[in-house]
């Protein structure tokens, strides 16, 4: 058996959130736990369209995906989250939603140079023309974690080395 939680990766668009989140959830999988990855493109483009970039918007968009996580966790289901969530206070507050132990927070660690090297989407080209107002690193702020429960550097690891990484804290966690 396994506990469920929320396992909440943070970070930089391009940083690897979603890659990391998928790949874990498949790792689980493979040990018949069960999981569900909530990202953009099950959340803005549903629950949260009616949502953009502004600092509120963002604080909203957090406030109710940790309202579904939660469901989740309610469920039995370890709920995978990939968004930026660039504010302290937003991940410290879904933090105070479940039971100690059940938030895990992720830094995925990633200098913005690189993601912007990566920048799969074009997004970092256009935010620096200036083409999209309030991009996170480039003209809005990401605040980084301080004390979460593991730090990925996704410019030193590969995937399989980080999916290591993350199997081995949820065992220490006794989380699975
Ligand atoms: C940041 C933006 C923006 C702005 C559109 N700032 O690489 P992506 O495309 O897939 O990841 C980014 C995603 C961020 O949505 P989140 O829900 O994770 O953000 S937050 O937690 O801050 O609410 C990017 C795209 O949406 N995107 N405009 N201005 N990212």
């Amino acid at each position: 058996g396994h506990k469920s939680c929320i396992i909440w990766f943070t970070g930089l668009s391009g940083s690897g959130k979603s890659t990391l989140a998928n790949a874990l959830a498949k790792a689980l999988h493979e040990q018949q736990v069960r999981t569900y990855v909530l990202d953009g493109d099950n959340i803005r483009h549903g629950l949260n369209k009616d949502l953009g970039f502004s600092p509120q918007d963002r604080v909203e968009n957090i406030r109710r995906i940790g309202e579904v996580a939660k469901l989740f966790v309610d469920a039995g289901i370890i709920a995978l989250t990939a968004f930026i969530s660039p504010y302290r206070a937003d991940r410290e507050q879904v933090r105070s939603l479940v039971e100690d132990g059940e938030f895990i927070e992720v830094y995925v660690k990633c200098p913005l140079s690189e993601c912007e090297q990566r920048d799969p989407k074009g997004l970092y080209k256009k935010a620096r023309a200036g083409e999209i107002p309030e991009f996170t690193g480039i003209s809005s702020p990401y605040e980084e974690p301080e004390q979460p429960e593991i730090i990925i550097e996704t410019d030193r690891l590969s995937v399989k080395e980080a999916v290591e990484q993350l199997l081995r804290l949820l065992k220490d966690c006794q989380i699975i």
